[in-house]
């Protein structure tokens, strides 16, 4: 099933930003979907909650240099 998630994600500030973690997570299986806004600070991500979870994604946003803020 897949599931939709916005994350607030700080550190990205340029196009470039955008497209690195874009281009990591999409690279991950399980992920379908992904936007990254540096001007809005956020990551909007389709996934299939059975093939990647959230912990993996929030690593993989953190091992590319970005702070991913939890509520
Ligand atoms: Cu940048």
């Amino acid at each position: 099933m897949v599931e939709s998630i916005v994350l607030t994600v700080t550190g990205m500030k340029c196009g470039g930003c955008e497209s690195n973690v874009v281009e990591k997570l999409s690279s991950l299986e399980g992920i379908a979907q992904v936007s990254a806004s540096s001007k809005e600070n956020t990551v909007s991500i389709e996934f299939d909650a059975e093939k990647i979870d959230l912990s993996t994604i929030q690593r993989t946003i953190s091992d590319a240099g970005f702070a991913v803020n939890l509520e």
